[in-house]
């Protein structure tokens, strides 16, 4: 990143990496050493702007000890439970000679849980009353999943990830996980029995925002919080000891059937539906879909084998870059992004990236033309949107032409205006190496 000023220029998308306990090295390349005192334009205070992402800050002196500086980095961004590593590079420190590549450290391994604490867990487990597991990290890996619905068909316990994910296996082969409830009374209602929750790799289920009068922890207040793992802890090791501390039996995985294509008009069901059933094997999805991600979620639990991808920090406009990133990370794989409209716009300079690598990247835009959550946080607090909040919510005054957008970019692009249509562009982009984007209107 350039300076403070570009590093700031990420922050929002940098805060999300680090909820998702992602590992970066960022470095930051600053002002030489000799001329920060002169104040020149792009001179702040960056290590400031770095510190509430990062795990690990440091500013390089000298450049004998970069290279040594730089392992130290990578291994602070890989130490359990991972995060940001921040770098920051004066630009005499890097052109001058005398720089030395630095030994590779040691990255520990995530911490096992003690047996007493799977024990500990296995009591209450055992009693069989009502209980909510919450799995996040590894623990929705497609051996966490495993585990975990083995303990649950043992215990008759529920299990649920929370809201947003960092990754999440799903699609045939892979058990399947609900997600707790964004909408409060909903979740509420879901989990008014529960007497005990367990926490694997994950916090409490805690509401986006505070609503007057409700709750901001959607399971029952008197209901009791176990702590089998932490996020730093080896989650699927922690499940598989409390499996076995359960004696929990195999189980079978009862495969559901992948929807076919659907027809007619555009609607969020059957758009899900015929992205399910086209949709490639060993996909990456990215999830911003904000206000339409359910009716996906809910389609593709039967497509096939593939990786979710959630927004687990709440910046909005990070479905795009995260994308880019999937795509670089995995070449091999189908990046597929849902993304609302107004997210789109935070970030629509990867869609350019996307087109200058070539990566195979088919973003479809939800395009209903508003930002429809914030009329349901309005909602949500009891307050009428009046003339102003409407239009200020609504993206039609000039409206997106997102085909125009992509091609500006250099990414191919067409609108679906019938589900016949969008079957048709998702067969070609997923037929077709490179980015794609599918303007996806809705009402
Ligand atoms: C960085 C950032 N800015 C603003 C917000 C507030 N915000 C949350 S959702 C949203 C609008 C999303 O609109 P869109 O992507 O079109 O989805 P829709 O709500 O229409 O489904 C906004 C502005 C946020 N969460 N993060």
């Amino acid at each position: 990143m350039h300076c403070g000023p570009g590093l700031a220029n990420g922050l929002s998308l940098l805060h999300n990496a680090r909820r998702a306990r992602v590992p970066i090295v960022n470095i930051v390349g600053d002002q030489a050493t000799y001329h920060a005192p002169l104040d020149p334009p792009l001179t702040t205070d960056t290590e400031g702007l770095a510190r509430p992402v990062s795990a690990w800050v440091r500013r390089v002196t000298k450049t004998e000890t970069l290279g040594a500086d730089a392992a130290v980095a990578v291994q602070a961004a890989r130490k359990p439970p991972s995060g940001i590593a921040t770098l920051i590079l004066p630009s005499d420190v890097s052109w001058n000679e005398g720089g030395a590549v630095g030994a590779a450290l040691d990255v520990p391994q995530p911490a096992k849980v003690a047996s007493e604490t799977v024990r500990d867990v296995a009591r209450v487990l055992a009693t069989r009353s009502p209980t909510l597991i919450l799995l996040n990290g590894d623990a929705v890996s497609k051996e966490g999943l495993a585990l975990a619905h083995r303990i649950a068909v043992a215990t008759g316990a529920r299990l649920a990830a929370p809201t947003f994910n960092t990754r999440l296996a799903r699609g045939r082969g892979r058990f399947s996980l609900e997600r707790v409830p964004y909408v409060v009374d909903i979740a509420v209602a879901k989990y008014a029995d529960i007497k005990h929750v367990i926490l694997v790799g994950t916090g409490e289920p805690v509401t986006f925002f505070a609503y007057p009068g409700k709750p901001g922890i959607v399971t029952p207040k008197d209901a009791k919080v176990y702590v089998l793992a932490r996020p730093e802890n080896d989650l699927v090791d922690a499940l598989a000891q409390l499996a076995d501390e359960l004696n929990c039996p195999e189980i079978a995985l009862a495969e559901g059937q992948r929807p076919g294509l659907a027809r007619g008009l555009v609607t969020p069901d059957g758009a899900a539906a015929t992205l399910a059933a086209l949709m490639p094997n060993h996909a990456v999805v990215i999830d911003e879909g904000i206000t339409l991600r359910d009716p996906f979620f809910n389609a593709t639990a039967n497509g096939p084998p593939h990786d979710w991808l959630g927004n687990i920090g709440g910046a909005i406009g990070g479905g795009l870059p995260l994308a880019t990133g999937a795509a670089i990370a995995a070449p091999n794989r189908r990046v597929i992004t849902l993304t609302g409209d107004g997210s789109a716009m935070y970030a629509v300079q990867a869609l350019w990236t996307q087109a200058r690598e070539q990566l195979d990247v088919t973003t479809i835009i939800l395009s209903n033309r508003k930002y429809a959550v914030l009329f349901r946080e309005l909602d949500g607090v009891g307050a009428k949107p009046g003339a102003t909040a409407t239009d200020l919510f609504a993206l039609e005054r000039p409206a997106l032409d997102w085909v125009a957008m992509g091609k500006s970019m250099g990414v191919e692009a067409a609108r679906a205006d019938s589900l016949e249509r969008l079957a048709d562009l998702l067969r070609r982009s997923f037929s077709t190496a490179g980015p794609f984007l599918i303007e996806l209107p809705f009402e």
